[in-house]
């Protein structure tokens, strides 16, 4: 029997802004974060930056018509901050508010429901010279910005994301320095994660509190962690890595406090003296769904002593883990060189309906990168299919049993920047040709759009 999704389970596709617009200096848009970093010799892989990417800023009709094409009723996209507060103060570029207007209609002219993250990375390096998300007064714009995009776009986006994957924007900026801003500071790490927390409780009051309602979810990136063995050291070493990478978020999003072994685990670094009070009332106010970015699981173990980074290896964006390593699970890896395990989506799925009842979640980010070639005008991804389809199975197993998941994104629509990858890892549906801009749906856009139109993975 071929087995079929619920009929009101939403399938789309995810990008962002700083990864496939472009258009960097066009209408008034200032510079982000990540323009910065990419200017920073050796920060990107290939020495690319985010100036023309996918040219989505003036091709969007068409993306459009390609999601539409596929018969994906819904589109993950975010909007970059820097196009519509580009100084990160108080005024406001009425031609970015115009851009994502027209994006929107254009949604809903092809029947694609919108859902809008806020923040996918893309900061204003006016509010990083000031500090960026170790200030806590960043909060405070992002929860302005919030309110800004939501006056103009909320009669047509009902659903908004805060936050996309805060671990990333803290611990690969701030801690191992991989992603902007650069940074190598633990405990400036923790005080961004923070304030990215505090944003987001922010921006949700918000958005509760304006003329539209609002549906709004954090989107956090989640891994299952197994212990290598069950020797005491791997056992603490899953316990750490689960807890920074995983309850950390969840803890304080959703009950309201941080997990105690980890505060515990932090206490030489910091005292969270940051933290005030209602903070964490502010961070779990209502929140009326969960996204989770998934694609890998690990496997830990414990050292016997902290791992020195070899040199110009990045130090670890695991504060607090530096004694614990992650070990292969002996199966196939992708371009990324993360292991394929969607069991482990399975498993968060219902450990979150179980620790967590009475969310709706869905799927908000799912994919892999592989190294694509074109082949007479085609590109043949079986790596990319298989994964696309053990994934939704994974998803289905988790609905069998019992979890409330209401819709899938893959990653990504389109081929786009890989942050510090720059254009060298490829993960869309879409293939795109950076030369000529010329979009081809790989064999993977196919097959979703038959699994999208049967509902099923028959
Ligand atoms: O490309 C990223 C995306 O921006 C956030 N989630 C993970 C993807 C793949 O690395």
């Amino acid at each position: 029997m071929p087995r079929s999704f619920p009929p009101e389970f939403v399938f789309g596709a995810a990008t962002a802004a700083f990864q496939i617009e472009g258009a960097a200096a066009e209408h008034g848009r200032g510079p982000s974060i990540w323009d910065t970093l990419c200017a920073r010799p050796g920060a990107i892989l290939d020495g690319s930056d985010g100036s023309v990417a996918c040219d989505h800023y003036h091709r969007w009709e068409h993306d459009l018509d390609l999601l539409a094409g596929l018969g994906l009723r819904a589109y993950r996209f975010s909007i970059a901050w820097p196009r519509i507060k580009p100084q990160g103060n108080g005024e406001v570029e009425e031609r970015g508010l115009a851009f994502y207007d027209r994006l929107v209609d254009g949604m809903l002219e092809r029947g694609i429901e919108p859902f809008a993250t806020l923040y996918h990375w893309d900061l204003p390096q006016a509010l990083e010279d000031k500090g960026g998300w170790r200030n806590r007064d960043t909060a405070f714009r992002f929860a302005e910005y919030a309110a800004v995009v939501q006056h103009r776009l909320g009669d047509r986006v009902r659903t908004w994301t805060t936050l996309n994957e805060p671990w990333c924007s803290a611990f690969l900026g701030h801690a191992s320095g991989e992603h902007a801003p650069g940074m190598t500071d633990p405990v400036a790490a923790i005080t961004a994660a923070h304030h990215l927390l505090l944003g987001h409780g922010l921006a949700a009051e918000a958005l509760h509190g304006g003329r539209r309602p609002a549906s709004v979810g954090i989107v956090p990136n989640l891994y299952r962690v197994t212990p290598a063995s069950d020797s005491p050291a791997d056992l603490d070493a899953a316990r750490r890595l689960d807890g920074v990478q995983n309850r950390w978020y969840l803890d304080a999003v959703l009950l309201g406090s941080y997990p105690a072994d980890i505060v515990e685990d932090y206490a030489p670094l910091t005292d969270l003296s940051f933290v005030q009070d209602g903070d964490l009332d502010t961070i779990s106010a209502r929140l009326d769904w969960l996204g989770i970015n998934y694609y890998s699981s690990f496997l830990a173990r414990g050292l016997d002593a902290p791992r020195v980074p070899a040199p110009r290896e990045r130090p670890t964006p695991w504060v607090g883990c530096e004694d614990v390593e992650t070990v292969p699970n002996g199966r196939p890896v992708t371009h990324m060189g993360w292991d394929i395990e969607p069991s482990g989506l399975t498993d968060i799925l219902v450990r979150l309906a179980t620790d967590y009842p009475s969310l709706p979640l869905y799927v908000t980010e799912n994919g892999s990168a592989w190294d694509d070639v074109v082949t007479d005008g085609a590109v043949h991804d079986p790596e990319r299919v298989a994964y696309l389809e053990a994934h939704l199975a994974a998803c289905l197993d988790a609905i069998d049993r019992g979890v409330d998941l209401r819709g899938y994104f893959a990653w990504s629509l389109l081929d786009n920047f890989e942050w510090a990858w720059g254009y060298s890892r490829r993960f869309g549906l879409v293939r795109v040709d950076y030369d000529s801009q010329e979009r081809i749906p790989k064999d993977s856009a196919h097959r979703y759009a038959e699994i999208v139109r049967s509902r099923s993975l028959g």
